[in-house]
């Protein structure tokens, strides 16, 4: 097969060559399914992609990269870029990509499925959340760190194909179809919630957010949680979502939250889809939500290097 035959072929694109796009397109790649990757500079080309998995082994993978316009023969896209980058990344490509064509956001937090809905002109749309852990070594070399739970499940338009479905949860280990999603992708904004702006504001792992000096702050944060996402038609527990947040405390009690590392790097953070969602959601609801409130505040001001 030559390069421009693989590129056509290419029924499965990645868009963000990120850790997360990455280690998707070696798991696809794995599993027999050959992804194309579309990048931030979207230029066709090839390159070889290295890859550490959890037992230490490392492979390297051949990728096509392509651009704009070849995506006639993409059926699903996978959208990995970070949730502030989704509408940027992705509406420019709308008008060359097949109307039948399916869309997948992956991304930490909420909100982009909301304003990039109504751009879709009756395309499928499914929602997903990774806990994976993927390192980045190099700009073409990821180890990955953790083997979490991916979700994913309809939201809109025409339900993926079950070829394409049953290609992604067979590549992505430890993954599941959920329906309905939006709870489950609630349960995991509660996490990042309760867990990465205060680890970024303490500059502490996880870990450290065991201790009962951030019992109170925690309950409040996921206290509000339950009671937007109740007003939102999302039905949660707070005794079982605060024992849920306790237990990705400990099980990631050594890492460093993405919040946090964003912060330490000077990037910008995730803070608008955490936080920020649910501060929209409660103000459309006039629900008051002053622990997230003053929460988003701290954060806002350390992103800003005050
Ligand atoms: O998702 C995470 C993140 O850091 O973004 C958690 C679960 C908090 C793990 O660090």
């Amino acid at each position: 097969m030559t390069t421009s035959d693989m590129t056509h072929a290419s029924k499965i694109v990645i868009l963000g060559a990120g850790a997360i796009g990455q280690l998707i397109f070696h798991q696809l790649s794995a599993y027999g399914v050959m992804p194309a990757l579309l990048g931030r500079d979207a230029s066709a080309d090839s390159q070889t992609l290295e890859f550490t998995n959890l037992e230490g082994k490392t492979v390297t993978r051949q990728a096509q990269f392509i651009d704009k316009s070849m995506l006639a023969s993409c059926e699903l896209l996978i959208v990995c870029v970070k949730a502030y980058q989704v509408e940027a990344a992705l509406l420019p490509l709308l008008d060359a990509l097949p109307t039948d064509a399916h869309i997948l956001l992956l991304h930490n937090g909420l909100g982009p499925h909301l304003s990039v809905a109504p751009h879709l002109a009756g395309r499928g749309l499914s929602l997903g959340t990774t806990s994976q852990g993927a390192l980045k070594l190099g700009r073409w070399q990821i180890r990955q760190t953790g083997a979490g739970l991916t979700q994913v499940g309809h939201a809109q338009g025409p339900r993926l194909a079950d070829n394409l479905r049953q290609a992604l949860l067979g590549a992505i280990h430890n993954s599941e179809w959920c329906e309905p999603i939006l709870p489950m992708l609630w349960q995991k904004l509660a996490i990042n919630i309760a867990i990465n702006p205060l680890t970024a504001i303490n500059d502490c792992r996880n870990g450290e957010l065991a201790g009962a000096e951030f019992e109170p702050t925690i309950f409040a944060l996921v206290q509000e949680v339950v009671t937007v996402a109740n007003a939102d038609g999302i039905t949660l527990d707070q005794a079982q979502l605060t024992e849920r947040v306790y237990q990705v405390i400990q099980l990631t009690a050594s890492n460093y939250s993405s919040m946090h590392q964003d912060i330490h790097h000077g990037r910008q953070t995730e803070i608008e889809a955490i936080t920020g969602y649910l501060l929209s959601r409660a103000a459309k609801y006039s629900i008051a939500t002053p622990a997230n409130k003053a929460i988003y505040r701290q954060l806002k001001s350390l992103e800003r290097g005050n």
